[in-house]
């Protein structure tokens, strides 16, 4: 759909006329989060939309929409009293974008999700990730550092860090273990972890870091590789392809359920004082391991699908993440409502009704198969 791409750009600025129904009596909290159209974004503006809150996305241009995982959410600006989210054009690398959203928006809080979020891809465009993760996140530091002190208004904010910061740091990882990061991606939210904390102790500015591991959902990215092995058993199942090429599998992982992490970054910024602080399942699983599960809930066998392709090797591994959240837990009272298994029959369950869907279509002629093996 191309609706709720359709309402940022010129339009937007109409968009921006005041959402709040004259019943309402206090202005309701408002929420600017970068990286709105990304798997958490989306998470995090349903989450906040039941919270009352007026929400703000900042979306980059693109050739095509790129709105999917917002459509079900979307309402048209032009219907005032019932669109509570909002888009507009911004980038993480435009400086300007974000001083301008910033000063327009007086956003009570501001959550930092954008990046080039895939680890294997920053050793391909380096200098991209670094400046989007790294420099990007001290762009938007600055613009709300400088923003809230021209207009006397405090802004929260919450970056969106990354267990891997620890890299090839043994496991368990907590906030008290050393930073090792093992890719152009997991440098740059090193820098980006630091900037924050800099802005905390230089400014007094109420920062976040969020160190959060892996976490994934229906709506993940689908050449990460949770979503990648849930996508093939889908269209495996229903005879739309035979193969599946994938990398190392010994890799281990603390994968949760994003909707359940998202919570987690709200409450950080509700607190007393600001932190940083860890969130993760405590329970770590190898990609074999999550092959077996996802093939073995609709009776397949891995083995006989799964071909190893040496082009998904990183030139430099995380071995293994097993997060440490006691702080979290202890002082936001956060703990994740979804385990493992839960969590792969959900994207099992979902993507087994899109490659049946999808058969539909290539049958009928609608729509060609994609060209897999
Ligand atoms: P996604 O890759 O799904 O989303 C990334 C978002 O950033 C997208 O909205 C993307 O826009 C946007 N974006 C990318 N480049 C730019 C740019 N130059 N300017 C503005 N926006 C940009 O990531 P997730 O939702 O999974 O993750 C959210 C954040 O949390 C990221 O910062 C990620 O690094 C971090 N993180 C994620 C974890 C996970 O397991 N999911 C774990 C720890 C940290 P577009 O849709 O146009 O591409
Ligand atoms: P990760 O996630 O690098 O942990 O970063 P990803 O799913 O890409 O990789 C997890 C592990 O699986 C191995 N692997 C493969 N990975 C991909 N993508 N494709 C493959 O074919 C494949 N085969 C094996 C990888 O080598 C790795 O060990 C994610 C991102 O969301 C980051 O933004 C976030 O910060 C971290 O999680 C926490």
């Amino acid at each position: 759909s191309d609706s709720a791409a359709a309402a940022a750009g010129s339009e937007s600025n109409g968009a921006l006329a005041p959402a709040i129904p004259a019943a309402v009596p206090e202005r309701r909290k408002v929420a600017l989060i970068t990286g709105i159209t990304g798997q958490d974004g989306s998470y995090l503006t349903e989450f906040l939309l039941r919270k009352g809150y007026e929400v703000h996305g900042l979306i980059r241009r693109s050739s095509n929409f790129n709105t999917a995982r917002l459509d079900h959410i979307y309402v048209d600006p032009h219907n005032s009293a019932k669109a509570r989210m909002k888009l507009h054009y911004a980038d993480l690398s435009d400086a300007s974008s974000l001083r301008r959203w910033v000063d327009s928006l007086v956003p009570d809080e501001v959550y930092n999700l954008a990046a080039q979020s895939h680890v294997a891809v920053s050793f391909e465009i380096p200098d991209y990730t670094g400046d989007v993760v790294g420099t990007g996140s001290l762009r938007l530091l600055e613009a709300v550092r400088s923003s809230s002190a021209s207009s006397g208004k405090p802004i929260r904010y919450y970056q969106a860090g990354s267990s891997e910061m620890f890299g090839s740091t043994p496991p368990p990882q907590s906030e008290s273990s050393p930073f090792h990061p093992r890719s152009p991606y997991a440098a740059a939210k090193v820098a980006a972890h630091w900037y924050t904390v800099n802005y905390r102790e230089a400014y007094g500015l109420f920062a976040c870091n969020g160190i959060l591991f892996n976490h994934e959902s229906p709506r993940r990215g689908e050449n990460f590789v949770t979503r990648k092995i849930t996508r093939a058993v889908g269209r495996i199942h229903v005879g739309l392809q035979t193969k599946l090429f994938l990398g190392n599998l010994s890799a281990a992982r603390d994968w949760g359920f994003a909707g359940d992490y998202v919570e987690a970054m709200w409450l950080m910024l509700q607190q007393e004082e600001p932190g940083d602080y860890v969130v993760a399942t405590e329970e770590s699983h190898t990609v074999q391991e999550f092959l077996e599960a996802a093939f073995g809930y609709v009776g397949l066998d891995w083995k006989e699908h799964v071909v190893i392709d040496k082009r998904y090797f990183r030139p430099a591994e995380v071995d293994s993440l097993k997060g440490d959240s006691s702080k979290a837990r202890k002082l936001l009272g956060w703990k994740p409502k979804v385990g493992f298994k839960e969590l792969v029959k959900m994207m099992v369950d979902q993507d087994v009704e899109l490659a049946k869907r999808e058969k539909v279509l290539v049958d009928a002629g609608y729509i060609d198969a994609q060209q897999q093996p």
